[in-house]
C-alpha cells in the first residue's frame, strides 16, 4: 500500500506499507548483496543509522548459501536479524554484471556462477521462487538490463521481451503468495522498465507494464553507462506514463545530487552500492562536500568527519584516527566510513522529507544539488 501525503512539484513525500512496517518516501536503501554490508555493518547497525529499508540480492543468495539455506532457516529476516523491511533485486542486474558467459532465450539466462564457473538457468518463475523463499517483503521482477547505448536494435526485442517475463512474474508470484507455508504471504511485486535511451521505447514499455497489476514501479536500465542528463531526459519521459498511486523506484541511482534530482521528478525509492564503496576507499560525504580522509590535511585534525554528523563515527572520533585507521589498514576504518555514509545518506533523506513537510524542497534543492558534489 502506498499513499502520496504531499506533493511539491513532481516531487512527492508518501507512506509506504508492508508486511514489515511502514517506509517513509522518499527513501534510500541501503544494499547488503550478500545479507551483509560490506564493511563489517551488520543489520544492527542498520537500525542505528536510521536505515529503513535494505535490500538483498536473489542472485548471491541463490548462489551463496542458496534461497533454499535462507528458507530453512526461517527467511531472510530472521537469518540476518533485521525485522524491518526488505526488497530484493531479482538478478536479473546482477546475472548481466557479474556472471560471465550467458545466453539469453524466451525461457530466461543461462549463466555461469562468478563463484565457481557452475552454469545456472535463471528464468522469471525460478526468481520470484527464489525470491519468495528469502522472504522480501518486495520482489523485483526478473528482466534485461542492457548496458548504454545500446542499438535499438537490440533494445526492442529485448523490452518487449521483459514485458513478457513480467506477465510470468506476475503470475508466479501470486501463484507462490497463496501457497501454504509461504515464508511471507503478503511478499509485493515491483516492475521494471526499461528500454534503454529510446524515450520512444521507455514510454511504450511504461504504459504497457502500467496496465499489469504491479504493486509498484521502477526505473531500470539507467545509470548503466549514459550521461547524466541522458539519465534526467529519460526520467522526465517515463514518469508522466507511472501510475500516480504507486512507489516509484530508481534502481542503482545514485550520488547526492542524482537523488535530489530524481526526487524532483517523481521518484520515491533509491539504492546504491556508491556511497558504502566510497567510504570503503576513504570518499566521506559531508554537508559541504565530499572529503578524502585518507589525505595528509587530516592527519593532526580533532574534528569529526562533519560536525553536524550523529553517526557512531563521527560521535567518537576524529579525522585523525579514522585517517590513521586507513593508513594502517585497519578494518575499522572501513567500518566506521561505511557507517558515515550510510548515515549520511539515511540524513539526506530525512532532510528532503522534512524539506517536502515544509513546502521547501526546491529550496533545498538549489543549496545541495550543487554542493554536496563537490569535492573538498
Ligand atoms: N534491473 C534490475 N536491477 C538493477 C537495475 C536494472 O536495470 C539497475 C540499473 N541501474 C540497478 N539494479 N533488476
Ligand atoms: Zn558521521
Amino acid at each position: 500500500m502506498f499513499e502520496v501525503v504531499k506533493i511539491e512539484g513532481r516531487a512527492r513525500r508518501g507512506v509506504f506499507t508492508c508486511a514489515h512496517g511502514t517506509v517513509q518516501t522518499p527513501v534510500f536503501m541501503n544494499v547488503g548483496t550478500q545479507g551483509a554490508i560490506k564493511g563489517a555493518v551488520s543489520a544492527h547497525d542498520l537500525k542505528e543509522i536510521g536505515c529503513q529499508v535494505e535490500l538483498s540480492n536473489t542472485y548471491h543468495l541463490h548462489l551463496r548459501p542458496g534461497d533454499d539455506v535462507v528458507r530453512a532457516m526461517g527467511g531472510l529476516h530472521k537469518f540476518m536479524d533485521w525485522d524491518g523491511p526488505i526488497l530484493t533485486d531479482s538478478g536479473g542486474f546482477q546475472v548481466f554484471s557479474l556472471s560471465g558467459l550467458r545466453k539469453i532465450t524466451e525461457e530466461g539466462v543461462t549463466f555461469a556462477s562468478h563463484i565457481d564457473g557452475r552454469r545456472v538457468f535463471m528464468g522469471p518463475e525460478e526468481s520470484m521462487r527464489i525470491q519468495s523463499n528469502l522472504g522480501s517483503d518486495i520482489a523485483m521482477a526478473f528482466d534485461e538490463c542492457v548496458e548504454n547505448p545500446s542499438t535499438r536494435e537490440y533494445v526492442k526485442p529485448s523490452c518487449e521481451r521483459t514485458y513478457r517475463w513480467l506477465e510470468r512474474c506476475i503470475t508466479e508470484h501470486q501463484r507462490l503468495n497463496s501457497l501454504p507455508g509461504t515464508v511471507n504471504p503478503g511478499q509485493q511485486l515491483f516492475g521494471i522498465n526499461q528500454g534503454g535511451v529510446y524515450p520512444e521505447l521507455r514510454v511504450w514499455h511504461m504504459q504497457e507494464i502500467a496496465k499489469l497489476p504491479c504493486d509498484g514501479y521502477a526505473i531500470g536500465g539507467l545509470a548503466v553507462g549514459e550521461p547524466t542528463q541522458t539519465m534526467y531526459d529519460i526520467i522526465d519521459a517515463v514518469e508522466p506514463h507511472m501510475p500516480a498511486d504507486k512507489p516509484r523506484y530508481l534502481m542503482g541511482v545514485g550520488t547526492p545530487s542524482n537523488i535530489i534530482e530524481g526526487v524532483a521528478r517523481g521518484v520515491d525509492f533509491f539504492d546504491c552500492v556508491m556511497p558504502a564503496r566510497n567510504a570503503r576507499h576513504g570518499k566521506l560525504y559531508t554537508w559541504e562536500g565530499a572529503i578524502n580522509i585518507k589525505n595528509e590535511k587530516y592527519k593532526l585534525d580533532e574534528s569529526p568527519v562533519d560536525p553536524t554528523c550523529g553517526c557512531p563515527a563521527c560521535r567518537s572520533f576524529s579525522r585523525a584516527y579514522l585517517r590513521h585507521l586507513f593508513a594502517a589498514g585497519e578494518m575499522l576504518a572501513m567500518r566506521l566510513a561505511v557507517l558515515h555514509n550510510l548515515h549520511f545518506y539515511n540524513e539526506l533523506m530525512e532532510r528532503i522529507r522534512a524539506s517536502l513537510e515544509n513546502g521547501t524542497f526546491e529550496v533545498f534543492r538549489a543549496e545541495y544539488s550543487t554542493k554536496l558534489a563537490r569535492k573538498l
